[in-house]
């Protein structure tokens, strides 16, 4: 393995990190919004975004490189509302994913099959973890403001299981 793909797989660790930071704080500001079930839910993403991490962890451990967790910014900018925090996720979202995409291409590029291996579990995950932040945007645009469709959705969001 490379100097360089290991450089791209321990940026990759730290931007998962990084996602549950910023999911944590998507749960904080829903929590102020009093909408507990939403806040859960994005609790319980914060949780999945340290498992990503740590996938990649073992990764490099298994290849006798060593995982290197750069930085974690604070999460900034957090939308007000929950419309806009359920854009911010999907946004957020297909940034992984062309991230995870670019590894991708690098790995095909140095015919690093492993490596290669190894993020197809990861281009199948972000699949589902787009389709799940459009879930939430399709459910409120569903609500569409009214409280009895907002107080469902989140109730149903608070029963997510870890
Ligand atoms: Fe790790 O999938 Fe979201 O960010």
């Amino acid at each position: 393995m490379t100097e360089e793909m290991i450089g791209r797989l321990n940026e990759q660790m730290t931007l998962e990190f990084s996602s549950g930071y910023l999911y944590l704080g998507f749960a904080a500001r829903l929590e102020s919004l009093a909408l507990p079930g939403a806040a859960h839910w994005y609790r319980v993403q914060a949780e999945e975004e340290l498992r990503h991490g740590m996938r990649l962890f073992e990764y490099l451990i298994r290849l006798s490189a060593e995982p290197m967790p750069g930085p974690v910014p604070a999460p900034r900018d957090i939308p007000e509302d929950f419309a806009g925090i359920a854009d911010a996720g999907l946004r957020h979202e297909r940034f992984i994913t062309a991230s995870i995409e670019g590894i991708l291409f690098y790995a095909i590029g140095e015919n690093d099959l492993q490596t290669q291996q190894f993020l197809q579990w990861f281009i199948g995950e972000q699949v589902e973890e787009e389709a799940n932040a459009r879930g939430i945007i399709d459910a409120l645009n569903r609500a569409d403001g009214c409280k009895a469709g907002l107080m469902l959705l989140d109730e149903k969001m608070g029963g997510r299981e870890g």
